[in-house]
């Protein structure tokens, strides 16, 4: 069964919205395999973000998944990788259409440059089992 990696990001933790989004994944027929609430590593978010660390706005990305604890998780299920990537929605708010995660909840920026977005999800197989990996030293 295809497994992805997700995680409640620090601003949806700060507004109490881990129940709202778990809701969601469990009532979209999704098992969570793993979860955990955890103070991000700066190290951990080059690695997990290794191809952003370039970006202009990469500096406010790490100022953001380290303002405070987020929820890290693993589920399955089935097409769990790209469904997951439908129900958070598109990665800036103003174009997340209602209904998704982040056309529901999303703000459209916080107090620094990066986008606030209350969820991740892995974009491809291979992404997530790299991700997997990489927050829960496991494949
Ligand atoms: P995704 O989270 O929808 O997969 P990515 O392009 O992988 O989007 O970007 C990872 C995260 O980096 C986004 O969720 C968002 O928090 C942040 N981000 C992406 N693009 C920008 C940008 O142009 N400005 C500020 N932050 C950004
Ligand atoms: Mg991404």
């Amino acid at each position: 069964m295809e497994k992805t990696f997700f995680m409640i990001k620090p601003d949806a933790v700060r507004r109490g919205l881990i129940g709202e989004v778990l809701s969601r994944i469990e009532k979209r027929g999704f098992v969570i395999e793993r979860l955990e609430l955890c103070q991000a590593d700066e190290n951990l978010l080059k690695a997990h973000y290794a191809a952003l660390v370039d970006e202009p706005f990469f500096p406010d990305l790490l100022a953001y998944m380290t303002s405070g604890p987020l929820v890290i998780g693993v589920m399955f299920g089935n097409d769990v990788i790209a469904s997951w990537r439908l129900m958070m929605g598109a990665t800036k708010p103003q174009e997340a259409l209602p209904g998704t995660i982040r056309g529901d909840f999303a703000q459209a920026a916080g107090a620094n440059q990066s986008i606030e977005n209350v969820v991740h999800g892995s974009d491809s197989a291979a992404s997530a089992k790299r991700e997997i990996g990489l927050w829960f030293n496991e494949v």
